[in-house]
């Protein structure tokens, strides 16, 4: 809450400029409320004028533009954060903290949930920004000496979740190969009393498979380089990474200093309430998936594989019999009439078991972390809270070979675009009609399409892809490609081999489909030679593919999640951070204009700026602006028994606004400029103050 030295300061500010809008030096910090930015070249300009002077972040409204500096700017310091804290939006530069600070204000005010969407391609930022947003309640929401416990888990669940879920792709040295969904309870006081984590489909083909350059999950880079000797011997684990298949699928790499983070992730552990005994478990599991790794087999003379390695420490890590570990890697059950017959596997599919295996252990082992971690922050207090959730995800990413992973991941994408488009272009604009307001609409490329391409019950890929998998035995990754191809030929987003150079100009391989995706074309390798990660083997592991339970593709249950998370999302109020990535190099300072361009193209930038300008950045219902206002108005304090329209007018009468500052909708009252608005919530602020003086005045009196 503002406290009566910061309004006094930030009312001479505003004396001062006339204005609520602080400028930095450089360029527009607010590309709404200057008239000069139409063009996307000026769009454009102010962005790398900006970034050129370290100037990461731009507004548009109250949207973040955050563009990747890929260099340390000394711009989060506590100090900052202070700066920052009960500030209104657009006093002070743009910065990550104003939009936390806000959201977390607004939130306190009207007491109702919010979210705060981080978007952006791979490596654009988000998990950056996410990180910030959570240290900056970490230090700026009060506390008590019970509550840092639940501050502090909050904090330390990042570098667990890091250490288990990100790994180094070509794109990210850091790259998230899993989504978040956080949410940070607050109580009535604003304490951040606890918070739940939600994930969404971990990319657990890389524990044993990466493309070129790329790296496992850093956690098991930070075992085998960072863990302490006694660690090591207890797994039968060497110091050295490249003796791990799992490990070097990528290419030898240059070594990375993985002892500190080993260490934070431990203590991490350690502050989130894990056990000994859990944290053993753990590692064993880690190291486990290591010793599977080397599992090799050889053939015997009728082709059926054997381990060619019979590792001790392997079964006892994973507490299983050699017996039973044998036969999970070289034969198949299949279940006759009365009794269970193994058939063995020839040597491919053993390793192919093997990777499975160790797919499964790793994805639940996942789980099972989130699953912990939520105990930890858990806040079993039954007193009503309110929530920010924060949503970072795997960015849009497109590889010289995408496979179903990137399939997903694009997807889910697609879904929040989607629900950006929803929320601010397509039910904004919707509003202003129903209300009655007149508008000038905005054209948009509404991605629904392509959604709908993916998804749609019955004709979508993840239907039909479905649908193959219902037929075992007959289904190939081919004959999934040829309905594809019949079912989808003619979609204007889709676009098979025999397709490629009408619709693309760009050639491409038999056993490929594309997707026109809204942030650029991606390639998908349906038939891989290895069939390492190809799309249909990858919906069920080979035992359930074969068994005549049907469980829900991993598609299918992907899709049914991401539904619920829009649900959870629509259900709060919004708050969008866009990150871009400044150049694909990872070099500090660079701003490649091209790509950037392309970015602020496919994320509707233009066309969300065009909406904010024209339109109104504030509207509420009339009751609700008449409750909070009505102090400001003799006419309507201490009550107005009139219509609330009449009364909400009255008070900006009073308050001096013109008609074009502000517009009567049927239910609403709407307002240009974000600093109209605050002004008014100055005024109610200092009004709020002076009652509070009369009051107390008037109780001094009785005494
Ligand atoms: V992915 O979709 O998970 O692959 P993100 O999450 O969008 O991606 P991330 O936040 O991990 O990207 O940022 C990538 C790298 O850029 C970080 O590891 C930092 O080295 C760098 N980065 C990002 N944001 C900032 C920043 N605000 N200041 C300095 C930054 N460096
Ligand atoms: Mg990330």
């Amino acid at each position: 809450m503002l406290n009566c030295d910061r309004l006094q300061r930030r009312k001479a500010r505003v004396n001062m400029e006339g204005a609520l809008v602080a400028r930095d030096q450089v360029g527009i910090q607010d590309f709404v409320l200057l008239d000069s930015i139409t063009s996307e070249t000026a769009f454009l300009d102010n962005l790398k004028k900006r970034f050129n002077e370290n100037l990461i972040y731009t507004y548009i409204g109250t949207l973040l533009v955050s563009v990747n500096p890929y260099k340390e700017l000394g711009i989060y310091t506590k100090k900052q954060m202070e700066n920052y804290m009960g500030v209104n939006f657009f006093e002070l530069p743009p910065h990550i903290y104003a939009l936390a600070d806000n959201a977390y204000h607004t939130m306190l005010t009207e007491m109702n949930n919010h979210f705060i969407l981080i978007s952006g391609e791979s490596g654009a930022g988000k998990t950056e920004a996410s990180k910030r947003i959570l240290q900056f309640y970490a230090v700026s929401c009060p506390s008590t000496s019970l509550l840092d416990r639940a501050r502090d888990r909050m904090l330390v669940s990042n570098p667990v979740l890091e250490a288990f879920g990100n790994a180094k792709t070509l794109k990210n040295d850091n790259s998230s190969r899993f989504g978040k969904y956080m949410d940070i309870q607050f109580n009535r006081e604003g304490e951040a009393v606890g918070g739940h984590i939600l994930s969404y489909l971990l990319e657990k083909s890389r524990v044993v498979y990466q493309n070129h350059g790329e790296r496992n999950f850093h956690i098991f880079y930070q075992l085998v380089e960072g863990g302490e000797e006694e660690t090591l011997r207890l797994l039968g684990l060497e110091r050295n990474c490249q003796h791990y298949c799992y490990l070097v699928q990528g290419g030898t790499l240059n070594t990375v200093n993985y002892k500190n983070d080993w260490k934070t992730m431990q203590k991490a552990l350690f502050v989130l309430g894990f056990s000994e005994k859990e944290t053993e478990y753990l590692f064993g599991i880690i190291g486990s998936i290591l010793h599977l790794g080397n599992v090799q087999f050889e053939a015997d003379s009728k082709g059926y594989a054997h381990p060619l390695t019979a590792c001790c420490i392997l079964l006892q890590l994973l507490g299983v019999h050699v017996q039973v570990l044998q036969e999970a890697l070289t034969f198949k059950k299949i279940e006759a009439k009365t009794e269970e017959v193994l058939s063995p596997f020839s040597v491919d599919h053993a390793i192919y078991a093997r990777d499975a295996l160790t797919k499964a252990l790793y994805d639940r082992t996942f789980t099972w972390l989130v699953n912990k971690i939520n105990e930890s922050l858990e806040n079993k207090d039954s007193t009503k809270k309110t929530v920010i959730g924060l949503l970072d995800i795997y960015g849009f990413e497109v590889f010289y070979v995408n496979s179903f992973e990137q399939f997903c991941i694009n997807y889910c994408n697609e879904k929040l675009q989607q629900l950006f488009i929803q929320l601010t272009l397509k039910s904004e604009q919707e509003e202003y009609e129903a209300e009655d307001i007149e508008w000038e609409p905005v054209q948009f490329f509404n991605n629904r399409i392509i959604c709908d391409l993916v998804e749609q019950r019955h004709s979508g890929i993840i239907s039909i892809l479905d649908e193959e998998c219902m037929r075992p035995g007959e289904a190939t990754d081919l004959t999934f490609l040829e309905r594809l191809e019949e079912r989808l030929g003619n979609h204007p987003h889709f676009v098979t081999h025999r397709l490629a150079d009408q619709k693309t100009r760009k050639t491409m391989d038999r056993g490929d489909f594309r997707l026109l995706h809204y942030a650029g074309e991606v390639t998908y390798c349906v038939v891989m030679h290895q069939a390492k990660n190809s799309i249909v083997k990858h919906c069920f592991p080979p035992t359930e593919a074969d068994s005549k339970k049907r469980p829900e593709t991993v598609a299918t249950q992907f899709k049914s999640s991401l539904m619920g998370l829009t649900k959870i999302l629509t259900a709060k109020e919004p708050w969008y951070v866009r990150c871009l990535k400044s150049n694909e190099d990872k070099q500090p300072g660079r701003f490649d204009h091209v790509l950037v361009r392309h970015q602020v193209k496919y994320l509707g930038l233009m066309e969300h700026l065009r909406v904010r300008r024209a339109g109104f950045a504030y509207r509420r219902r009339y009751e609700v602006f008449l409750h909070r206002y009505k102090p400001l108005c003799p006419a309507t304090w201490p009550h107005w028994r009139g219509v609330p329209a009449d009364g909400v007018e009255r008070i900006l009468k009073h308050l001096g606004y013109s008609e074009d500052e502000y517009k009567m909708g049927r239910t609403k009252i709407f307002i240009r400029h974000p600093r109209t608005l605050f002004a008014i919530e100055d005024a109610y602020e200092i009004c709020k103050h002076e009652l509070a003086a009369k009051i107390q005045a008037k109780y001094k009196g009785y005494k």
